[in-house]
């Protein structure tokens, strides 16, 4: 059954100048003559939109009129970035558009960049969560995505004298065209209070949560379109409200200032972002933000479920959940406490359900980043979920017990509850307990997740784990954001592969034919071109784009180890100084990351690397053969410029550490080559590029557990390497910072006496790594090679592949088309 979709709205060229003018006259009250930009962007994107909401609007009627199964993907992220060029190629008018602005003295391309970034996510989690998005609807998947309308999404960056400033990021402020606020679909949750012990309606006398404080959740809706098809899903971002207007009760207690007050912490609850991507634990307020978003959604699931359902048997039927990381993990003691406590459900009949319905999806191993939550802090906030999650540990460690009787040790590393000092609720231990399927997001992640982080888990619950290597999403990675290249593919191969990635393959026939080695690389060169001038402007500094663009684009962390990349630099540098006559390709080092505000050695890398290029930039001697540029303030819009104009893609965190990545995606399928560890998906992007389109360096796993398991000591190797006691002593001494005298000290003392991801023990393997890509890069018919298989060999990392394998082997859902 599909219901017949046919469109009211004129997609001429012609009707849809009228559409945008229309839009600016009576959305904006603008006329003609005195529009700014940023109102013809936002005509243009209401038109747009236009065009999308009568599709979502068929999209929703078919997905009632069906009954259909849904996934509703948990997230407290959603990194969209802009949405004006893929709302113009989903809704099918990019071309029209064009014609339409340009007859009117505009174009897109000027357009689109009066957009803010909406940056609801810090980074990998959150852009995956805005890939994912993207697939489900083009693969016509019945989904919600559900998440917090942050107020203020991840802070802006700024430099000053070199050192990381963070000011907010107020994305609203002139408003967005895409969202659409619902008030009639509010709901009102609780927190705080206390647990009460009352009679039933059925004389049963059992716990009852009361006395917390109430918050409205104001849902605002983003319309997802898919790409060459009518199935247009949405995102439902809420709002946290004051329930009245006003709250008289506190007015009469304290007066107008108490009564705003008040208000305020409810506002308070969707207003900011937390900016950490390693824990927030301890955070009270985070973990309101994570309940708040939890309690409404299932409201809001529940609501749908009954329209078209009767028993609460086939929940599981017609609802799946996916958990983002166990950030909304608190939604498993939610749901069951709404069926079993509102409904009066049986405890086993509604564990059994919950039990069908989630799903969740580990991100990291990173032992401080698994999120723990004080039992202390958990009474306060939430303190009937409290009582219901030790009575899930109670039910739990029966299990284990019956499953190995009388073994301790397993129960004490298996149960939710971490004893110490203070008890601790494990929310990834709650999740593995409460979901039916746990899912790392590469392959070698998964077997680390099964092997290390969960070995007893893995072993109580056969099958559970599984594995669904990340993806990203073509449209936006390739298509939108490098037409040059999106065009030459299309004119050799035709078009399809935007929904059909693996279609890509077809370009390998040709890696080896001259021509086409020269028009891929003349795109490469103009993408670099356009990169060069947005550094000129940007940041003042003159690069060649004929030099190797070299690149390193993602959050400042220590593990994903942008100091290894320094030390390289270093000493680069220090080899042309002793030898000026040194022969190397010219290079560009270019950097662009955020640091969490309170993560001073992440800060003190963005410094170094700031002093150390503002250094060598001005350095006459070197002849412009190296410039090291950081560009500030890194999200999605500038990811975009800066992935279809690199060269060389640095993937070096240390080997275990990066789950997965999805950076090394994008870059590799714009054609630049990798220069990595074994890490995350690099192992499966050597894997399909074949060995000899990939620089791999660096320790293996194996290797890393074996030396760290011997005792490491960096001492040693800054010892036994003259070339590397060198570079780490120059950080160390002020010559990069005379103003700022020790201000690189942490970084220099962090690498020789602790260096916790093994920097200094993988540099000469990096190190050596680096004159094989420069002695590939200058033999220029063999670097074009390599550069066309990686693009031409990407197909596995389409987040269509990935959603594809989620749908049927987790959610076990179907698509249904519009
Ligand atoms: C504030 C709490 C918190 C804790 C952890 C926020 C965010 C995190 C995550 C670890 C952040 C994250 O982005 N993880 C990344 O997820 C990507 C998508 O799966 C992977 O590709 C990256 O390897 C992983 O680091």
């Amino acid at each position: 059954e599909s219901a017949q979709f046919t469109s009211a709205i004129d997609h001429s060229v012609p009707g849809l100048k009228k559409l945008i003018k229309n839009h600016l006259k009576f959305s904006l009250a603008r006329d003609t003559q005195t529009a700014s930009r940023r109102d013809w962007w936002l005509a243009t994107s209401k038109a747009a939109q236009s065009l999308i909401i009568e599709r979502m609007i068929a999209t929703q009627t078919a997905h009632h009129r069906t009954n259909a199964k849904r996934v509703y993907y948990f997230s407290l992220e959603f990194l969209m970035g802009r949405l004006f060029s893929n709302s113009l190629y989903s809704a099918g008018i990019f071309d029209e558009i064009e014609l339409a602005l340009q007859e009117m003295g505009l174009d897109t391309e000027t357009l689109r960049k009066e957009e803010y970034d909406m940056a609801l996510g810090n980074g990998g989690l959150g852009r995956l969560a805005a890939c994912f998005l993207d697939s489900l609807a083009t693969l016509d998947l019945p989904a919600v995505g559900y998440g917090i309308h942050y107020q203020y999404g991840l802070f802006k960056q700024e430099f000053r004298n070199g050192h990381q400033v963070e000011l907010p990021d107020a994305w609203l402020t002139y408003g967005t065209p895409w969202e659409i606020v619902r008030p009639e679909h509010s709901t009102e949750v609780q927190v705080f209070g206390q647990v009460e012990n009352v009679f039933d309606d059925r004389g049963n006398y059992v716990p009852r949560w009361t006395g917390g404080k109430k918050i409205l959740g104001v849902p605002y809706d983003i319309p997802i379109p898919g790409f060459g098809t009518n199935t247009v899903n949405f995102l439902r971002l809420w709002e946290s409200r004051a329930p009245e207007e006003f709250d008289f009760e506190a007015f009469n207690r304290g007066g107008y200032g108490e009564a705003v007050r008040e208000k305020n912490v409810s506002e308070t609850i969707s207003k900011v972002l937390y900016p950490n991507d390693k824990t927030e634990s301890g955070k009270e307020l985070r973990l309101v933000q994570q309940y708040f978003f939890v309690a409404c959604s299932l409201r809001d699931i529940f609501r749908r479920f009954r329209k078209d359902n009767e028993a609460w048997e086939d929940f599981p039927e017609k609802v799946a959940i996916q958990l983002n990381d166990t950030h909304p993990a608190i939604a498993i003691v939610e749901l069951l406490r709404l069926f079993h406590d509102e409904y009066g459900m049986a405890w086993e009949k509604a564990w059994s359900i919950v039990t069908k319905t989630f799903a969740y999806t580990n991100h990291t191993l990173l032992p401080e980043a698994l999120e723990k939550w004080s039992v202390p802090l958990f009474q306060k906030v939430l303190p009937r979920h409290l009582q219901l999650i030790f009575e899930i540990n109670k039910r739990h460690l029966e299990q284990v017990e019956a499953k190995w009787p009388g073994d301790v040790h397993r129960k004490r590393v298996l149960s939710i509850i971490e004893e110490g000092h203070v008890q601790m609720v494990r929310m990834a231990h709650l999740s593995v307990v409460g979901s039916f399927s746990v899912n790392g997001v590469a392959a070698l992640h998964t077997q680390l997740l099964k092997a290390e982080l969960f070995p007893e888990f893995d072993e109580m619950f056969p099958g559970k784990f599984n594995n669904k290597t990340n993806g990203i999403t073509p449209r936006r990675w390739l298509l939108a954001c490098n037409p040059r290249l999106s065009t030459l593919i299309s004119k050799k191969i035709g078009t399809g592969w935007e929904r059909d990635l693996d279609k890509l393959r077809g370009l390998e026939q040709y890696a080896n034919d001259p021509d086409f080695q020269s028009e891929f690389m003349a795109v490469k060169h103009a993408n670099k071109v356009d990169l060069a001038r947005i550094i000129k402007t940007q940041i003042g500094i003159s690069v060649n784009p004929a030099a190797l663009f070299d690149v390193q684009i993602k959050r400042l962390h220590e593990y994903k180890r942008q100091h290894l990349n320094l030390l390289h630099i270093l000493a680069l540098y220090r080899r042309l100084l002793q030898n000026p006559d040194l022969d190397i390709a010219p290079r560009v080092f270019i950097f662009s990351a955020k640091a969490a505000p309170g993560y001073d050695l992440a800060k003190c890398i963005i410094k170094a690397i700031n002093s150390v290029g503002t250094h060598i930039n001005a350095d006459k001697r070197i002849n412009d053969r190296l410039k090291v540029v950081f560009l500030p303030n890194y999200r999605v819009s500038l990811a975009q410029r800066i992935v279809p104009a690199a060269d060389l893609s640095e993937q070096i965190s240390t080997a275990g550490k990066e789950a997965s990545g999805t950076g090394n995606m994008k870059l590799a399928l714009n054609g630049a080559l990798t220069i990595g560890t074994l890490d995350g998906a690099n192992v499966e992007i050597r894997e399909e590029v074949g060995e000899e389109n990939i620089f791999i360096c660096g320790m293996t796993v194996e290797e890393v557990t074996a030396l760290v398991k011997k005792g490491y000591r960096p001492h040693d190797f800054y010892m036994a390497n003259e070339e590397l006691r060198a570079v780490v002593d120059w950080i160390g001494s002020n010559y990069f910072t005379p103003d700022e005298p020790g201000c690189l000290r942490m970084l220099c003392d962090n690498l020789i006496y602790n260096d916790p991801f093994l920097v200094l023990a993988d540099f000469q393997s990096y190190s050596d790594s680096h004159k094989l890509v420069d002695a590939a890069f200058k033999d220029k018919p063999r670097w074009a090679k390599m550069a066309i298989m990686n693009t031409a060999r990407m197909g596995k990392f389409s987040s269509d592949r990935t959603i594809g394998q989620y749908a049927s082997e987790i959610w076990k859902l179907d698509p249904v088309k519009v």
